[in-house]
């Protein structure tokens, strides 16, 4: 499968990034926990080279918690700060600002020393789209300033949120284009629905999820849909059948989507796995290991 994603979107956003990280002491970067990796756009290393860093893995709730664990372990090792976070409850928001002292401590003993005292810490959240950044905004600031949705709000003039005397928030966060510089990333991108799905076969994007989980979460789709494995067998010998193809099959049989003639429906099946994986509905799932990074 192939992933794009439109380059002229990149360089406003780089360019806006190069501006605002100026005025800030620490970039708070939001991946997705399910997908780590794929979720970050390497720029922001070089972007980021003189500022404190806190990395959220958020979406927590959807990842798997032994998977998020390392994953935790793996950034903190290259010298981030890290915390796994729901930012849907925002029950984590008070240990952000916590987190977000710590990481700054240096800075802050410094600014003690040359008689600077209660100049409160500045912040940027910076993320592709999708992975929570307005709704994580919001959480920490306690009140709806800053648009959520499905598409990157709407920017206005500078402003600054804040969070208490020792805290400001950039009000508008650091959209980071996400970089497809292997097919993987673009594939995990597109699985948890950060991609817009008019322009992928999602049929066959469901067949690519139902690869990945055969290896990591083998009973995640047999437990969800009753699949019947001499059914799924039985699935497996029809002309033109693979693996992947036959689950959906499946799927689609115990789900009732079928076409005229009783023949299983295979886009309903897709569109609909597509929609349970990513609202959790098969488990907590993660696509991406540190080990393989
Ligand atoms: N399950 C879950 N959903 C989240 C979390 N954070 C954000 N979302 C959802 O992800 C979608 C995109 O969030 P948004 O804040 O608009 O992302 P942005 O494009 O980065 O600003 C929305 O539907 C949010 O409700 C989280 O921690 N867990
Ligand atoms: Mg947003």
């Amino acid at each position: 499968m192939n992933f794009q994603w439109y380059p002229g979107h990149m360089t406003k956003a780089i360019r806006m990034m190069q501006e605002n990280i100026k005025l800030i002491d620490i970039i708070i970067e939001l991946t997705d926990a399910r997908i780590p990796a794929a979720g970050r756009n390497p720029d922001i290393d070089e972007l980021g080279k003189n500022k404190y860093r806190l990395i959220i893995l958020n979406k927590a709730d959807l990842a798997d918690p032994l998977v998020t664990k390392k994953w935790k372990e793996y950034y903190e090792s290259q010298g981030f700060f890290v915390m796994e976070m729901n930012s849907k409850t925002g029950n984590e928001a008070g240990k952000v600002k916590d987190m977000v002292q710590n990481a700054c401590a240096e800075k802050i003993e410094r600014d003690k020393k040359r008689g600077i005292v209660g100049r409160p810490i500045r912040a940027m959240v910076a993320g592709i789209p999708n992975v929570g950044k307005s709704t994580f905004i919001n959480k920490l600031a306690g009140r709806a300033s800053a648009k959520t949705g499905n598409k990157p709000g709407v920017t206005k003039g500078k402003q600054w949120i804040s969070l208490g005397k020792n805290m400001q928030l950039l009000d508008t966060p650091g959209i980071l284009w996400p970089k497809f510089e292997d097919q993987t990333i673009g594939l995990h991108i597109a699985l948890i629905g950060s991609l817009n799905d008019e322009n992928i076969d999602t049929t066959e994007l469901s067949c690519e999820l139902i690869k990945i989980l055969a290896e990591n979460y083998p009973n995640a789709i047999i437990e969800k849909y009753n699949i019947d494995r001499d059914k799924l067998s039985e699935l497996e010998q029809e002309q033109y059948a693979t693996p992947a193809s036959a689950v959906l099959s499946a799927i689609a049989i115990n789900r009732k989507c079928f076409k005229q003639g009783a023949v299983p429906d295979m886009d309903r099946a897709a569109a609909l796995l597509l929609d349970d994986f990513r609202n959790g509905r098969l488990g907590r799932i993660s696509l991406e290991r540190p080990e393989n990074y």
